[in-house]
């Protein structure tokens, strides 16, 4: 019947997204139980396999480095290829493939395919695994319409050759583009404004690179801000008073929250392509360094806090944990600047490393490194502020870096693809304090013990599974002064549950979630995703905001709901929101609370 209806071709294509479909169901026949007939099944399966694909692209995100001119050399074993084919095929695989496979094609989420690997399973082979895909998560791009037979076939011939590699991007590339705007001399030297600054909102708007200052008491858009390329998030100065954004064309831009109308008063490059920005917030180092780390050239920088002036560079190429194989281009993922001691905690992908950055001299740096498990990707402190919990997505586990302490403090199996965002924290009834990650591949929130005092058995460990309406979630939050934890579900083929938040009762988490239907309250106008992206507390934490997010040429909205009536609050409508996505609160991400 699928193959009948096309939502499936082959038979072996049927069977593999049965086996994945078994697979996450842990091979338990129970799913099936409620299902009536072959037409659930097949919905069932269908929904499992655009899930499978909605994951696959989310780790695939395109890359910035599509129009970076690149030194090239070819594989006289390769199938020929005119330039006019090379310079296509790279273009596609920069948007598609190097989020999984990496920019020299040696393998990260997706695996190696350098030519040594290619060219001996030859084209038909690597045709058949582009088209249809993998149980592992590659997407099927030919069956899912997103590619036709003639690019399968450009694509397949291409990764025969050898990979095109990037510029470096030494301190001199970064001086070029820095840009201080208005010279700190120049800036204000109290508040010039009447916003409650503590409870403004940094909204990225994706696809326009800008971000949307948001009064948080009035729910007016104070200013759009230009910033970089499909810029990614938002970080807090430990004064409060600057705001950085990054975009993934490794941009930043300061802003200058004290202006009477804030806006950028600095800006640098630090590679060419990036996602994290944080600042030094331990004692005596408030607003004197900021920290940024590019996926490539794989390396982070750190800058002056009120300039942005680069000072140091530091590469993270080197060996991955556990095999200790020389990896070429280790991305550098999340960052922290711990309230304990003058670090940064660099959490490096490929590689699976935690390194402490102490930056009390940056002319002899000291660099601890802490092994766990590939590949680090997203994660937040503990509600302590002690140990950052840091999501190995590849490895499906959570490890607890002690900052205090410069060590590994436990490194706990989750579920399958962990995405916590920064994770969120509350005292559970039984468990005392826990930390709490979403998952990508399944429906479920686990819950990890974070106090090794008080309740030493729980640390560390997986106490608790809470059961979520399905994949594709990505961020949980919560907030000291609320009982509930949310959770979002954006990437989850269901516009039911990709278009919908849930909500748990901290002290009833037995009961279940309620489920808000966030983009019905938005009411757009246009029919798109309507995606419901990252809950983000206000400063009270008495409010909950979130995404609704659409295609750039679809309305979109942020809808604020009320914390302890779970009931709407406000629909911040505007024509500038576009494409909004994550969004940060002023004072919790100074803070760290979440
Ligand atoms: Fe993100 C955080 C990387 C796609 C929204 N994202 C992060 C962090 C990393 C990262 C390393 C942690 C930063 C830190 O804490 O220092 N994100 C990536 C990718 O590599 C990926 C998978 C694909 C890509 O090519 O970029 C990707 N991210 C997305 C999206 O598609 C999201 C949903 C929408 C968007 O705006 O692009 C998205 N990522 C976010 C948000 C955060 C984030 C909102 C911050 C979460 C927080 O609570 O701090």
């Amino acid at each position: 019947k699928c193959i009948r209806r096309g939502t499936h071709r082959s038979t072996r294509q049927l069977e593999q997204a049965i086996r994945q479909y078994l697979e996450l169901n842990n091979s338990d026949p129970k799913p099936f139980v409620w299902i009536k007939s072959a037409d659930d099944i097949l919905a069932s399966i269908e929904r499992f396999c655009l899930r499978i694909s909605n994951s696959g692209h989310y780790q695939a995100g395109t890359s910035p480095l599509t129009t970076t001119p690149m030194v090239q050399s070819t594989n006289p074993k390769a199938p020929p290829m005119s330039l006019v084919e090379f310079e296509a095929a790279r273009k596609i695989y920069f948007e598609r493939c190097a989020g999984c496979h990496g920019v020299l094609r040696k393998g990260a989420t997706g695996k190696p395919l350098t030519p040594d690997l290619t060219v001996a399973k030859g084209t038909d082979y690597l045709k058949v695994f582009i088209a249809y895909g993998s149980p592992a998560g590659m997407p099927n791009w030919q069956t899912s319409g997103e590619m036709d037979e003639a690019t399968v076939d450009l694509m397949a011939r291409y990764i025969q050759h050898d990979a095109p590699t990037p510029p470096e991007w030494s301190l001199a590339d970064t001086k070029k583009t820095w840009k201080v705007t208005v010279a700190p001399k120049d800036r204000p030297t109290k508040k010039m404004n009447n916003f409650n600054i503590e409870n403004i909102f940094s909204t990225t708007l994706r696809d326009t690179g800008e971000i949307a200052l948001i009064d948080g008491d009035t729910k007016e858009i104070i200013s759009i801000i230009k910033t970089g390329y499909a810029v990614h998030i938002s970080r807090m100065s430990a004064s409060g008073r600057y705001l950085f954004v990054i975009g993934r064309d490794a941009k930043i831009n300061m802003v200058d929250l004290w202006m009477a109308k804030p806006d950028s008063v600095a800006e640098v490059r630090i590679g060419l392509e990036a996602r994290s920005v944080e600042t030094s917030k331990a004692k005596g180092y408030k607003d004197k360094l900021v920290i940024a780390g590019a996926y490539w050239p794989p390396q982070f920088t750190i800058m002056d806090g009120d300039t942005l002036e680069p000072k140091k560079i530091v590469s993270t190429r080197g060996m991955v944990v556990g095999t200790q194989e020389y990896h070429p281009e280790p991305r550098v993922a999340s960052i922290l600047g711990s309230h304990y001691k003058p670090e940064f905690i660099v959490n490096v992908k490929e590689t699976g490393k935690t390194l402490m950055v102490d930056y009390s001299n940056l002319d002899a740096l000291k660099i601890t490194e802490i092994g766990s498990a590939p590949f680090l990707h997203d994660g937040g402190l503990d509600a302590s502020k002690r140990y950052f919990m840091v999501a190995a997505n590849n490895s499906n586990k959570i490890a607890a870096i002690d900052t205090k302490d410069g060590k590994l403090a436990g490194l706990t199996d989750v579920g399958k693809i962990p995405h916590p965002g920064r994770g969120a924290n509350f005292t559970h009834p039984q468990f005392g304090p826990v930390w709490s990650t979403g998952h990508l591949g399944d429906d479920t929130i686990s819950l990890i013990g974070t106090d090794p005092k008080k309740f030493k058995q729980y640390a560390f460990k997986e106490v608790a599974k809470l059961k979520g309406p399905g994949g594709g979630a990505l961020f949980v939050k919560s907030h000291p002064k609320s009982k509930n934890l949310w959770s979002d579900a954006p990437l989850n083929p269901d516009p039911k549950i990709s278009q919908a938040i849930v909500v748990y009762d901290i002290n009833n988490l037995d009961k279940g979630y309620k489920t808000l239907p966030i983009a019905e309250w938005a009411d757009l106008k246009d029919d798109g995703a309507k995606r419901v992206v990252q809950p983000e507390y206000n400063k009270a934490g008495d409010e909950v905001w979130f995404s609704v997010w659409s295609a750039k040429n679809k309305e979109s909205a942020i809808v604020v709901v009320d914390d302890k009536t779970l009931k709407l609050k406000k629909v911040i409508k505007d024509p500038r929101l576009i494409t909004p996505t994550g969004h940060f609160n002023v004072y919790n991400t100074q803070h760290d609370v979440y």
